[in-house]
């Protein structure tokens, strides 16, 4: 369904993931965050290369399970056990229909991330999520996931980001924005949208990311992905 939600005038409400939005998701998704396809082909590679078998796989803030069906889709075996988490009721519901007949079976939990216990993971995935977790609630979270990681396991984390250079931040928003508009959204959809996700994504620069990874035990972390103000990147311990 197409994405006409900010197409509107008047005041835009803060940004919430209820029904309408969970409606138009894919849509929203493919217009609005360059190089959502390619991140989810990179999903499927790095989880041939590192789901195990016997180990669990987390998506954080599912929403669709998109990023769960790349998984499904790229494992080597389905012997492992593959766990979507969202606190929107909207998207959870979706994802029970929209995967019913996906191999291993999700188990979807209508959760708050920062409630969830990582334990036995080969792979978990924050695609586009910690942007929406409180900032100073951040290092809690990627510091469980650590935890909760198996020694060989892996994380991935994507994330739209901002520019310690003002210049280079400037050049990138008006990227991502001609992108909006290049696939159809109007000034005012961009500026209402953004409007109304003010202070609700709350993006933090390359090296904040890098930082609490290293500070939660992760010796590497690389940047697997770049599009504009759009980053992933894959983190493991040793
Ligand atoms: C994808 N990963 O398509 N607990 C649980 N879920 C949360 C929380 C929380 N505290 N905060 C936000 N969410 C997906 C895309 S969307 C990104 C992720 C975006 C959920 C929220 O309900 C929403 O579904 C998701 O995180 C973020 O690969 O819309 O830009």
């Amino acid at each position: 369904m197409h994405d006409t939600l900010f197409a509107k005038p008047g005041a835009p409400e803060a940004f919430r993931f209820d029904e309408r939005v969970a409606e138009v998701f894919p849509d929203m998704l493919r217009r609005s965050v360059p190089g959502y396809g390619m991140m989810l082909d990179g999903i499927r590679l790095i989880a041939r290369r590192h789901v195990r078998t016997g180990s669990r796989v987390y998506d954080l803030g599912c929403s669709l399970g998109a990023a769960s069906q790349a998984v499904a889709e790229g494992a080597a075996s389905p012997e492992f056990e593959l766990i979507g988490v969202d606190n929107s009721a909207a998207m959870i519901r979706r994802c029970q229909q929209r995967h019913a007949k996906l191999r291993p079976a999700p188990e979807w939990q209508c959760a708050d991330i920062r409630e969830t216990a990582i334990e036995n993971a080969s792979l978990v995935m924050l695609n586009l999520t910690l942007q929406f977790i409180p900032r100073e609630q951040r290092d809690r979270l990627i510091a469980a996931i650590a935890a909760g990681l198996r020694p060989d396991g892996v994380l991935l984390l994507s994330e739209k980001i901002r520019f310690d250079d003002p210049d280079a931040g400037e050049e990138m928003t008006e990227l991502h924005h001609d992108f909006k508009r290049a696939h159809g959204y109007s000034d005012m959809e961009i500026a209402a949208k953004r409007e109304a996700l003010e202070n609700i994504l709350i993006p933090e620069s390359m090296l904040a990311h890098r930082q609490r990874l290293r500070n939660a035990g992760f010796g590497h972390v690389q940047n697997w992905f770049q599009c504009f103000n759009f980053v992933s990147f894959l983190a493991w311990k040793s």
